[in-house]
């Protein structure tokens, strides 16, 4: 049977990540650890982070996690029962900080320097699967970093997998959200083998795909409806159809009755569509240059990344996202965007 599989060495290596022996010693060590998701926490950084404190938790040490930001109400349960501190850490408190689904504590936000220099004297570890943000930085020995990786969530199991702790209930729920968000729900081309023996493991520990799914998208409230449903109106096609593009403004949002927290799926509409191979959500929160964000979706082989990073934003290949550092509303960054992605389609 086993000779019949064609031969996947690149998935193979997949599945050997290893973790660095520093990170698993740090946790090990740690009795008090602060966890740091980046600024405005998506599915997978939650999932990670809340994962990650209950496993701890569970092993009898004290984890507690620290949010900038916003994020999806859907997501909100994850954190039910967790210390949130309200106030900047106090390095005292913690003998250890974990940065999650981020390398840098410049994607902690606006809070960024103040927590960099709150915490300069507390040991940390990384684990992340973003690509190195700036050429000047390195995967250190306290990093468990590995682009390959679908999720940081799969990162996470398996540093929870290597320590030998028997995650509880909750944990493994949260760590197969976080998977199932960074591969949209296992449908993406980050869906490897090594992710679904993830999943294996989690499910065999408890875990359940179904409640899942319910929670994150048979759960929305009407206005989300009607903001889909007036999102549609405004998407246009642009190059042969291959780029699809909807513009959310704050007019839009009244009309809806629905904030920008609401907006998070519709950029998979224009994916959707037959012919597009990149997908815009362009997000004007009425607050000017610098605040104009354009999410970015992309089918093989359009590299959303890299048009990304023309505009200093980042991401991967298929999820990527930027500020416009010119545009002042959204009409003008959807000029930036029309002179600069032709190139990529
Ligand atoms: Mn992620």
């Amino acid at each position: 049977m086993l000779s019949r599989l064609p031969a996947r060495p690149s998935l193979t290596e997949m599945a050997d990540f290893i973790v660095s022996p520093a990170v698993l010693e740090s946790l090990k060590q740690a009795g008090r650890v602060l966890i740091l998701p980046h600024h405005n926490p998506d599915g997978d950084a939650l999932g990670s982070a809340t994962g990650l404190a209950r496993a701890i938790l569970a092993e009898g040490g004290r984890a507690e996690l620290y949010l900038t930001g916003a994020w999806s109400e859907h997501l909100s349960y994850l954190l039910e029962g967790l210390t949130l501190p309200s106030s900047q850490p106090d390095p005292v408190h913690y003998d250890l900080a974990a940065l999650i689904d981020c390398h840098s504590f410049d994607r902690l936000g606006p809070e960024s320097p103040a927590l960099a220099a709150a915490l300069a004297d507390v040991p940390l570890v990384v684990i992340d699967h973003h690509l190195l943000a700036k050429p000047s930085d390195q995967a250190a020995s306290n990093w468990f970093h590995q682009p390959e990786a679908s999720s940081t969530g799969e990162l996470v199991w398996l540093v929870i997998k290597s320590l030998g702790w028997v995650p509880p209930r909750l944990a493994s729920q949260a760590l197969l959200l976080a998977m199932a968000a960074d591969t949209g729900f296992f449908t993406q081309a980050n869906t490897t083998p090594a992710v679904m023996r993830g999943v294996a493991d989690l499910l065999e520990l408890g875990g359940d795909l179904e409640e899942i799914h319910r929670r994150l998208k048979k759960n929305l409230p009407l206005r989300r409806l009607k903001l889909m449903g007036l999102a549609l109106d405004s998407l246009q096609l642009h190059f042969n159809g291959r780029l699809a593009t909807i513009m959310v403004t704050p007019a839009l949002l009244a009309a809806a009755g629905a904030v920008m927290a609401d907006t998070e799926d519709l950029v998979e509409l224009g994916r959707s569509l037959a012919g597009v191979t990149l997908s815009a959500l362009i997000k004007d929160n009425g607050h000017g240059p610098g605040t104009i964000r354009v999410s970015l979706r992309s089918q093989e082989p359009v590299d959303a990344r890299s048009l990304a990073l023309l505009f200093d934003g980042g991401g991967h290949r298929q999820a990527s996202a930027y500020n416009d550092p010119q545009a002042a509303e959204a009409g003008a960054a959807l000029t930036n965007l029309l002179a600069r992605a032709e190139a990529f389609l």
